[in-house]
């Protein structure tokens, strides 16, 4: 059997269902997922296997009008993630059809797409009817050159083993990239923090989720087989450290009993999982939180 192994990059607006369909492709929970925009900070691999191919998707961050540091950092994360892969697909959303940001995206995309595949997935079709879905495709299709155009739901899974087959196809002939049990290529610690920052993006409002990082600081195996694992959340002003923490600590409390037996079934074994709040004012222009989130720093200039 030849082998073929290549990248995926699924790139579009925040929101639009990319980390849902990376876990629906690998068939395990790699990136985390919540219903606010620019939840993805980084880009995460996830590994696939059809048949001969191995397919690593690259997920990436939303791209959108960059406003701080940070955002800027994540879209050029995202863009660099599209130039390095065998195909770019682009992640519309059905009921939300051609926004101006998919019309920004797609004049960037016959700069970045060039020499490469790229098709379309209208994704959430679950949420429309079928003459919308018809137009949509025609209208992006008017616009780019897209080389297949799939309807997909990626959180129930409709139309998604056609999208995997037919990237399996598309995958330059070569060895595998990643072992064959291997599904994520991200360290465990930052997986873990990302557990714990989508549960506090989840628990936590408005403005509040995008003015905070989470670090795992140390991470302790011990005798039994459980793990200690230590983690940071960094936040900008002293009001927020109050809310994050929550009356008697009960926010902080239940964010890391969520993350924490998150953490322990994907891992299958125990874990002593430890939060910590800190008061950062500046932690959006030092270097290292990039490093640590896997981002750039030099990228946010
Ligand atoms: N109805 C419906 N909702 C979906 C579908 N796919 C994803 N979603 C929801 O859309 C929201 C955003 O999903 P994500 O996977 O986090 O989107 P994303 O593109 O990774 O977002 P960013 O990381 O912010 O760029 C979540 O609430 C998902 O549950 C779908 O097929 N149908
Ligand atoms: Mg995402």
């Amino acid at each position: 059997m030849t082998q073929r192994a290549g990248f995926v990059a699924l790139i579009g607006e925040p929101n639009a269902g990319k980390s849902t369909l990376t876990n629906q492709m690998v068939g395990a929970k790699v990136s985390i997922v919540t219903h606010k925009v620019q939840t993805t900070r980084a880009r995460i691999r996830g590994v696939a296997l059809e048949g001969d191919a191995q397919i690593v998707f690259v997920d990436t961050p939303g791209l959108f009008r960059p406003r701080r540091r940070l955002d800027r950092a994540m879209v050029a994360a995202a863009w660099g993630g599209a130039a390095d892969a065998d195909v770019i697909v682009l992640l519309v959303e059905a009921h939300r059809g051609v926004t101006e940001g998919v019309e920004t995206i797609l004049e960037q995309l016959e700069e970045v797409g060039k020499g490469r595949k790229v098709a379309l997935a209208i994704n959430k079709i679950d949420r429309v009817e079928a003459p919308a879905l018809l137009a949509l495709t025609k209208e992006m299709n008017d616009r780019f050159p897209f080389v297949e155009t799939f309807m997909i739901s990626a959180e129930k899974g409709h139309g998604c083993d056609d999208l995997r087959r037919w990237l399996a196809d598309q995958m330059p002939e070569g060895p595998w990239l990643y072992p064959e049990d291997q599904i994520a290529d991200l360290p465990l610690r930052m997986i873990a923090a990302e557990m714990t920052r989508e549960k506090l993006t989840l628990r936590l409002h408005q403005e509040l989720p995008y003015q905070l990082t989470v670090e795992t600081e140390n991470w302790e195996e011990r005798k039994d087989g459980s793990a200690r694992v230590d983690q940071v959340v960094y936040v900008m002003r002293d009001g927020h450290k109050g809310i994050v923490l929550g009356k008697k600590g009960e926010t902080i409390k239940a964010v890391g009993k969520a993350a924490r037996e998150e953490l322990e079934e994907f891992l299958g074994r125990k874990i002593h999982l430890f939060l910590q709040v800190k008061v950062r004012p500046n932690w959006l222009e030092e270097a290292e939180r990039y490093s640590e989130m896997g981002l750039d720093f030099r990228d946010g200039n």
